[in-house]
């Protein structure tokens, strides 16, 4: 079979995530790295016209936006399935991917891990008014998700699933934050899910030299 590629720096969540997704599934594959804050290559633009990372190519198939890569690993690939049979697990786990990329990711790394964490990377000042402006959003996320989340060992249900992959680079990054690091002591069953989460072998093999954390 073709070898995919995978195309974005491995500082990035969302490619992080779809790495996840390859590993956990046992998938050789190849890392296209790249350093987007130095600019999108020409070739990243062609991939991705929203001018994202990351994107993903499987012999003449291309495709861009990270749950429907994972879906497309998760179906294509043999390996454990990372997606619930069950109707409503199914939804669920999808409710969850969704609310992380409309509600979570904004506030926590967005606004919070730029501000706090990459910002004085790049010689600048945090601005704490972005940052004081972002928390009650990325709070009401991770409460939301400790909901879900319950006394299970995973988001949806008994089984790891694309959810959790979807959470596990956003934590990782935003527990590197006093906010986050805040927040997540008053997520305490969220906090046990990563405790186990970032013990996982592709979580291992896919940990950014940045992200200290996990
Ligand atoms: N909806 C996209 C979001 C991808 C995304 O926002 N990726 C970030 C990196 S984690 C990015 O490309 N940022 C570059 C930029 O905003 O210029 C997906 O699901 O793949």
């Amino acid at each position: 079979m073709v070898t995919p590629i995978l195309h974005g720096p491995a500082y990035s969540t969302y490619v992080r995530t779809a790495r996840l997704a390859l590993e956990e599934k046992g998938i050789d594959y190849d890392l296209d790295h790249f350093d987007f804050m130095e600019g999108f290559p020409e070739a990243q633009l062609a991939r991705h016209p929203f001018a994202r990372v990351p994107a993903f190519t499987h012999g003449d198939f291309a495709l861009y936006e990270t749950v429907a890569i994972c879906r497309y690993v998760d179906e294509a690939f043999d390996g454990p399935s990372l997606q619930p049979t069950e109707t409503r697990e199914r939804a669920r786990m999808t409710q969850i991917c969704s609310l992380l990329d409309s509600y979570a990711y904004s506030p926590a790394i967005g606004k919070i891990v730029i501000e706090r964490l990459v910002s004085p990377m790049l010689g600048r000042e945090p601005d704490e008014g972005i940052i004081a402006a972002a928390i009650p959003a990325a709070e009401k996320a991770y409460r939301v998700l400790e909901e879900f989340l319950g006394d299970r060992p995973f988001l949806v249900g008994m089984s790891l699933s694309l959810a959790d992959l979807h959470l596990a680079p956003n934590y990782s990054y935003f527990l590197m934050t006093p906010e986050g690091e805040n927040i997540t002591q008053s997520t305490p069953k969220l906090r046990r899910w990563w405790d186990s989460m970032k013990e996982r072998d592709a979580m291992v093999r896919t940990r950014p030299e940045f992200a200290a954390a996990g």
